[in-house]
């Protein structure tokens, strides 16, 4: 009898930031593989129950839940409630986040701390009390979404790149302390996709736009952001039992190459 390793039939995936964009295309996964969604979505309500109701004309089991991943008691409330009405937390994909296009030596102390907040110190808030239901049930998958800025720096994105720098480091360190209990810490790293984060940057004519076309041995920007579903499936199911503390770079090549001149094909 062969065993799907990659079937998430049964378990329960927590998605922040799951209302758009990337978060929304590897929701869309998870539950196409077989999990309960449950979304997380901060900004409005109409906005969540757009996005539970899409996953649902999927034929998703899905459901929503408004609150702010930096604020510890909102977290603590909301995922008692979840883990009450819809099951214990299997899989937790800390996917929110934010950025500021902002020179370093501009940038105002509290726009830093806001991007440091969200991308940084939410997922570990999120992690940190998610957690503590799978050390009981000795087995869970955490997944944080990284950034080519894990790796890279980038001139106005400093900020980002401290956070996500710094949550690559983070994911190794809960692999470290977590794997003893069976839960399986890992990142995905995305590179750059046409979503609405990137929309400023990725316009014709735009020199990072022909830049990232000429900078990616895929010769294209992550086009469709279902490239995703599959390091998200991987990091959420069995076939990565032994996996832990890595990033998985989806990024069309960026991060293998030193780039080329714009003249060379
Ligand atoms: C930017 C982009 C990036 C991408 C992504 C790349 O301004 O450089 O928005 O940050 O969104 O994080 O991995």
């Amino acid at each position: 009898m062969s065993i799907n390793l990659f079937d998430l039939t049964g378990k329960v995936a927590l998605i922040t930031g799951g209302t758009h964009g990337l978060g929304q295309a590897m929701a869309e996964g998870l539950g196409n593989a077989g999990a309960t969604l449950v979304i997380n979505g901060a900004s409005s309500q109409d906005k969540l129950n757009t996005a539970v109701e899409h996953y649902k004309s999927l034929g998703i089991n899905a459901s929503g839940y408004l609150f702010d991943v930096t604020d510890e008691a909102q977290v603590i409330k909301n995922i008692a409630a979840i883990e009450k009405e819809v099951g214990n937390i299997d899989i937790l994909v800390n996917n929110a986040g934010i950025i500021k296009r902002t020179p370093l030596e501009e940038m105002e102390v509290a726009d830093f701390e806001a991007v440091i907040k969200v991308d940084l110190v939410s997922p570990f808030i999120m992690s940190k009390h998610v957690v503590k239901g799978m050390i009981k049930r000795k087995e869970g998958k955490i997944i944080n979404i990284c950034s080519m800025m894990s790796e890279l720096g980038r001139s106005t994105v400093g900020a980002y790149a401290a956070a996500k720098g710094g949550l690559k480091m983070l994911t190794q360190n809960m692999a470290t302390e977590w794997a003893k209990h069976n839960i399986q810490t890992n990142g995905i790293g995305p590179g750059y996709f046409a979503t609405t984060q990137t929309a400023p940057i990725r316009v014709d004519g735009h020199p990072f736009n022909d830049f990232i076309i000429n900078r990616t041995p895929a010769a294209r920007w992550g086009g469709d952001p279902k490239d995703l579903q599959g390091a998200a499936i991987f990091l959420s199911s069995k076939a990565s039992d032994f996996v832990n503390g890595q990033v998985v770079y989806v990024d069309g090549g960026i991060l293998a190459t030193i780039g080329k001149p714009s003249n060379e094909d």
